[in-house]
């Protein structure tokens, strides 16, 4: 779709070499395929804090004797109910349960909806993992695949 383009950068070099050693670790090949996940990152930062709808997953992992902790779980799930797309409940053990809602709409109805499960007294440990509905962000490799799609939902 998006041709690639050249550009050139000054840098500190303490900061590329930082930068470099950053990136190494993380396995990046080059420092461009590095950039480019920045600015993406940046991008969808930009969607969680705009009006656009958008999408992520929010992980809780808590104990299921906690008093009253199941109903105020579920109390405010009834209240988020159009924004959840999905959940997953694993049970990890005697005790401890493990719970991934794949959540759909406005950034900041999401956090805020992350934000009080995770706080709710009982829950061991919660995050919002914030990704992008991917409409915003040009497709990998810059060219469509000659062949038709690289995948197809049949
Ligand atoms: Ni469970």
């Amino acid at each position: 779709m998006s041709d690639l383009v050249r550009f050139g950068v000054s840098i500190e070099e303490e900061l590329l070499k930082r930068f470099d050693e950053e990136i190494e670790k993380k396995g990046y090949s080059n420092r461009s395929e590095a950039i480019r996940d920045l600015i993406r990152d940046q991008i969808v930062a930009e969607e969680w804090e705009s009006d656009e709808d958008t999408v992520g997953t929010i992980t809780i992992v808590y104990d299921h004797h906690t008093r009253d902790l199941s109903a105020n779980l579920t109390h405010i799930q009834h209240s988020f109910e159009g924004e959840i797309k999905s959940v997953l409940h694993i049970h990890l053990d005697h005790h401890n349960c493990l719970e991934v809602l794949v959540v759909a709409g406005k950034g900041k109805l999401l956090q805020q909806f992350a934000d009080q499960l995770v706080s709710i007294k009982g829950v061991k440990h919660g995050k919002l993992t914030m990704t992008t509905t991917g409409s915003a962000i040009p497709t990998k490799g810059g060219h469509h695949h000659p062949h038709g799609a690289e995948h197809s939902h049949e």
